[in-house]
Order: C-alpha cells, then structure tokens, then sequence
C-alpha cells in the first residue's frame, strides 16, 4: 500500500491462501475489514491495526468476497477486495 491507496484494489484466490499487505512508504495505514474505521464484529472480521511500516498477512479460508479499508483513510477511498473463489 502507498499513497491513499491499495494496489492491486482488488485480488482474487483460492480457499486457503494467505494474502500480505506491505507497508511500502512510512505512513499510517490499516488493513481492516469492512468500510469503515470500526473493525467488522463478523467472525470472518481481519485488522492489522494501525501501523506505518512492515506487513499484514491474513488467512482466507471461507469462499466470499472481503471489502477492506484502511481505518486512517477509509473515506478518502481507500479501499480494497478479496476475492476467494474455488
Ligand atoms: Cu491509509
């Protein structure tokens, strides 16, 4: 992730396959589901937190598609998609 955005925004994989966020420039960003700054109650729910370098790596194992934001720049349109699909 970089400036305001998510690149690629959008990814799609298998049922079981693990996707890694890197931090490429230093500023705060989060990888949270949903689209908005408050992590998702749903047990599929993901968050990194907070942070301004390093990776986010996260699991999916349940077919669907997973909207995520960043929670620092969420309305700014900082979002993303997972798609896991067979
Ligand atoms: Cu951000």
């Amino acid at each position: 992730m970089g400036d305001g955005s998510f690149f690629p925004r959008t990814i799609t994989i298998a049922p079981g396959d693990s996707v890694l966020w890197t931090w490429s420039v230093n500023d705060d960003h989060s990888v949270t589901s949903g689209t908005t700054p408050d992590p998702s109650e749903d047990p599929r729910a993901f968050d990194s937190g907070i942070q301004n370098s390093g990776n986010f790596g996260h699991r999916f194992t349940q077919l669907g598609a997973y909207t995520y934001s960043c929670r620092e720049h969420w309305d700014m349109g900082m979002t993303g998609t997972v798609t896991v699909q067979p």
